[in-house]
């Protein structure tokens, strides 16, 4: 039950050859996308949850330029590491080319069945993150929100503050708390909870 890497898609001409009907590349599991700014730790969550070293991970922020798709034979799913966005060095042309190939994919993938948008827990959702936000109710695709990087928030009291604040915000934006997650890929706090969640299905996100 190894989870493997299945492909990467670089560029949107690969789409017509990768994309049947719900098979990408012969393969018929329901994708589940993973989204955030640069650096949110995406990739790092990824390798967490399949509990393998397939995602390249960095401390620099861009890492990730183009969408990659494991396999993720426990959970019967196919997760795909999306590039981040906000990346603060990046041009505004860069920035569409972001939005414009997320949104080709969105709109080409007949068989994603949910997205993940991780936030930092110390700091979101940003201006960024609430664009995409936004953008992803505007695809109509289930979402969840997940915060990475909960093992930073040191205290209780800091713990309690974020969270009050972070589904404030979300509240308002029609997020309930039930579709709100707190994770660290390095204790793996949360992360059980998570998988759980992500297996039994999108239907009530
Ligand atoms: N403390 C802590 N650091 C984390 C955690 N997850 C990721 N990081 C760190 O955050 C940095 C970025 O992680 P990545 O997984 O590469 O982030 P990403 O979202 O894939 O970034 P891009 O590919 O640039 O979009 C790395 O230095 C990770 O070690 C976490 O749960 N806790
Ligand atoms: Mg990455």
């Amino acid at each position: 039950m190894k989870p493997e890497y299945l492909i990467t898609l670089a560029d949107p001409a690969q789409i017509p050859d990768l994309f049947r009907g719900p098979f990408l590349k012969g393969h018929r599991e329901p994708r589940l996308a993973v989204v955030g700014r640069s650096n949110v730790g995406k990739s790092t969550l990824i390798n967490a949850l399949l509990q393998a070293k397939l995602a390249q991970v960095s401390k620099q922020p861009g890492k990730t330029r183009a969408i990659h798709f494991y396999l993720w034979k426990v959970i019967d799913r196919i997760i795909a590491d999306l590039p981040g966005y906000g990346y603060a060095r990046a041009s505004w042309s860069e920035r569409d080319r972001w939005e414009e190939f997320i949104r080709h994919y969105f709109d080409t993938d007949e068989n994603l069945e949910g997205v993940i948008l991780l936030l930092d827990a110390r700091h979101g959702p940003t201006e960024a993150d609430l664009e995409a936000i936004q953008f992803l109710r505007g695809r109509e695709v289930l979402m969840k929100v997940v915060f990475s990087k909960s093992d930073t928030l040191k205290t209780q009291s800091m713990r309690a503050q974020r969270k009050k604040a972070a589904s404030e915000a979300l509240g308002k934006l029609g997020i309930a708390a039930d579709a709100i997650f707190w994770v660290s890929s390095q204790t793996r706090q949360g992360l059980p909870e998570l998988i759980r969640e992500m297996k039994k299905g999108w239907e009530h996100a």
